[in-house]
């Protein structure tokens, strides 16, 4: 019996969960998250409105697409995506939530700000997930389009003084990911792992395949956009590769782009949760956004990295300071958080209720 993936053919983290089962080789079947099935059953057994939501063959739910994804390496052992060593695997534990959670806001950017982009993909969900709702799709295509930009978009922080400093997140992505794709197969070396599969989910299912984001992907990383393909296209069995035993140098840019970036926000994130805030403003690399929403979830994900990087070893942390040089990020890893999102990071696993991304 195949596992039963419910999700959609244009979901971020559909797409990333996908690309993980089909390099391991395990059996699936998509099942598009209608309105109704989200309505009732899904959120009642996951405690979540979101998707990608996986159903094992004895009926258990799975949510959330970087539990699923480690609670996978350990079921199903053939063609792990973690690294064994401890040091990079907590770098890629850290670079796919990174991807997951940093790349969410220029990947729904360039979805739902373009006109052409908006129409083609609200015409997409509205005939895909929303079929079994009555009235004509142009109307659902103009509630869809009005929530995403609500929630995602000029709801989270995207403004005319934002805009060029979150198409820069794009651009700046595409150039770190070009120069590692040049020269090798897979960012960690010559096969997939868990950060190839966390950035897949943005340059998959958004950056590659979204009108706009796609030809500027064309444009400016062709390797990147044959990564793309090959990623998908990937098979555990058919391939001999290896990864890297440290850190490619290369990473610096994206490690730079974690400390300047994504943690602050995750500390400013933290700060507004403690003051019960649902937005707040912060600046970030000299841009200042105002009005961002905040989030309970990733308070959570902070918590998750502060918790992995305890359970470093003291030799294992003075490696990582290495691996990770002057990039800031240690000190965020290291910060005493003035809010706790009330789950225990300890036993927390992609059986327990999940948290919606955004929102308190
Ligand atoms: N942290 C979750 C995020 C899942 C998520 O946010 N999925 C999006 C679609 S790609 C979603 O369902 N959003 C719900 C919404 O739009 O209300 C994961 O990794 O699975």
């Amino acid at each position: 019996m195949p596992l039963v993936l419910y999700g959609s053919t244009i979901s971020y983290f559909t797409g990333k969960l996908e690309a993980a089962l089909r390099y391991k080789e395990i059996d699936y079947r998509l099942e598009p998250m209608r309105s109704q099935a989200q309505r009732g059953l899904i959120p009642q057994a996951t405690g979540v409105f979101q998707m990608p939501a996986l159903q094992l063959e004895d009926g258990r739910w799975l949510t959330d697409s970087t539990l699923i994804l480690q609670w996978l390496d350990q079921a199903y052992p053939a063609y792990p995506l973690l690294p064994q060593d401890p040091v990079l695997r907590f770098v890629s534990l850290l670079l796919e939530d990174y991807a997951d959670e940093w790349l969410w806001r220029p990947a729904m950017y360039y979805r739902w700000h373009y006109a052409p982009d908006a129409a083609r993909l609200s015409r997409h969900i509205s005939e895909e997930l929303l079929s079994d709702m009555p009235g004509p799709v142009w109307l659902k295509q103009f509630f869809v389009r009005r929530r995403q930009r609500a929630l995602f978009t000029v709801g989270d922080g995207v403004s005319a003084d934002t805009q060029a400093h979150v198409e820069g997140i794009y651009f700046h992505t595409l150039a770190a990911l070009e120069a590692m794709l040049a020269n090798r197969p897979f960012m960690l070396g010559t096969r997939p792992s868990l950060v190839d599969i966390g950035f897949f989910g943005p340059m998959f299912r958004h950056f590659s395949q979204d009108p706009t984001a796609a030809v500027l992907m064309q444009e400016r990383a062709p390797h990147t956009k044959a990564w793309v393909a090959r990623m998908w296209a990937s098979r555990g069995g058919q391939l001999q590769g290896e990864l890297a035993p440290m850190l490619p140098q290369d990473f610096a840019p994206l490690l730079r782009d974690v400390g300047q970036a994504y943690l602050p926000y995750l500390l400013a994130n933290a700060q507004a949760v403690a003051q019960g805030h649902k937005r707040f403003d912060v600046t970030l690399q000299g841009c200042a956004y105002r009005q961002v929403r905040a989030s309970r979830y990733r308070l959570l994900c902070l918590e998750m990295l502060q918790h992995q990087f305890r359970a470093l070893s003291a030799s294992q942390r003075t490696e990582l300071e290495v691996v990770l040089g002057s990039s800031g990020i240690t000190s965020a890893l290291r910060a005493i958080l003035p809010a706790r999102s009330g789950v225990d990071v300890a036993t927390h696993s992609a059986f327990a209720p999940g948290l919606p991304m955004l929102g308190l």
